[in-house]
């Protein structure tokens, strides 16, 4: 797998000392392409963490990336001020020889960032303390971009959580039928058409104002916050590729969807992914506890309608990949895509059956 690209010659754009040593796959996205760049410097071995930017779908690199400086730069002052360590609490972008942010090497898009030493994402919530130090990563991460000037930022991906615009998408991918599967999937298509009358729930307010449109996150997973090897407190957010005007609902709904989760995203036994309402509870307290001081009440009651959205809009994305042919996101295997959209429509059931109660918690 190591030989994917020549990364040989691409780390050589970069401002980096040392002997090139070895680039190996790391990391579980499912958009950009990341490696764990090993070089030897003076005898030491030292990482840096180098991703492919999936310029498909960035299609302007130049745009994300001045995103990405500008946030990362307002990241680095924050944790400087409070006294915290700069490289290990922020992400930290590693320039070209050329003082670029990203270097583009034949057709593609590359950039690196210093790697985070002692540190570990996960892919499951082992317990509620962990999920609950998640929860006050993303809520101190919203409650410091409350002070960033939106008007800086491109809006990277436009639509991105516009659940009415997923829908309609979804609805062309059905009608496209580019890869054959439509008939397989003639239940699931009917699941997404039967719930599609929760589009409009978060949307719509937001349209009107009743919930305030705020810098975000827009890709809260567990798996984008760094927790500390030794005290497993986090450390810092990361894959900030889509932080942009936004609605706190979908950042703490995303969340939920894929951390209360009692099983993997892709798991394709059913019978092992629920709801799980522990959970729910742990990441309300610490979102609540870094957010609380600013949000409004309109977004405190429209949390659980986040995760119901998030969960829905995310199921309905893959089931829409898997009818274009799997082109979105990396599978690894045959139907992929559909086992992660089983996981998350079964995910929405569970969670509209306990609605009221997840509504009572959220404003009590
Ligand atoms: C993608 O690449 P990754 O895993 O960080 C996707 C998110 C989805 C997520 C589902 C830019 O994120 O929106 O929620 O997969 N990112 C983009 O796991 O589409
Ligand atoms: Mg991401």
């Amino acid at each position: 797998m190591s030989n994917e690209y020549d990364f040989e010659k691409v780390y050589k754009f970069f401002d980096i000392d040392g002997e090139y040593v070895s680039c190996e796959r790391c990391g579980e996205g499912h958009i950009n392409g990341t490696f764990c760049l090993t070089v030897n410097e003076n005898g030491a071995q030292k990482h840096y963490l180098l991703q492919r930017i999936n310029n498909h779908l960035f299609t302007d690199v130049e745009k994300l990336m001045h995103n990405i400086e500008l946030i990362t730069d307002f990241c680095r002052e924050s944790v400087i001020s409070r006294g915290g360590d700069p490289m290990r609490e922020c992400m930290n972008i590693v320039r070209t020889k050329e003082g670029k942010t990203y270097c583009l090497y034949g057709k593609d898009y590359f950039r690196v960032y210093v790697f985070i030493e002692n540190a570990t994402t996960l892919q499951i919530v082992r317990n509620a303390e962990d999920f609950y130090q998640s929860a006050v990563a993303f809520g101190n991460f919203a409650a410091l971009l409350s002070d960033f000037d939106a008007s800086k930022l491109y809006e990277i991906l436009p639509n991105f959580h516009n659940t009415v615009v997923r829908y309609e998408n979804f609805l062309k991918s059905v009608e496209r039928n580019a890869a054959g599967r439509r008939d397989e999937v003639s239940a699931e298509i009917e699941w997404v058409k039967k719930h599609s009358y929760l589009c409009n729930k978060i949307v719509d307010k937001i349209a009107s104002g009743e919930i305030p449109l705020r810098v975000t996150h827009n890709d809260t997973k567990l798996n984008n916050v760094m927790l500390d090897d030794k005290t497993g407190k986090p450390l810092a957010v990361i894959d900030l590729d889509t932080v942009m005007p936004g609605s706190l609902c979908y950042d703490f709904g995303d969340s939920i969807r894929f951390g209360c989760n009692s099983a993997a995203e892709d798991e394709p036994d059913l019978s092992k992914a629920y709801f799980r309402m522990d959970m729910y509870k742990a990441y309300l307290k610490g979102y609540l506890s870094a957010v609380g001081g600013f949000i409004t009440d309109a977004e405190k009651e429209n949390f659980p309608m986040g995760a119901v959205l998030m969960t829905y809009e995310c199921g309905m994305r893959f089931l829409a990949d898997y009818l274009d042919g799997d082109v979105y996101f990396g599978i690894h295997r045959e139907k992929h895509n559909l086992d992660r959209a089983h996981t998350q429509f079964k995910l929405v059931e569970d969670m509209l059956s306990v609605y009221d109660e997840m509504l009572e918690l959220a404003t009590k």
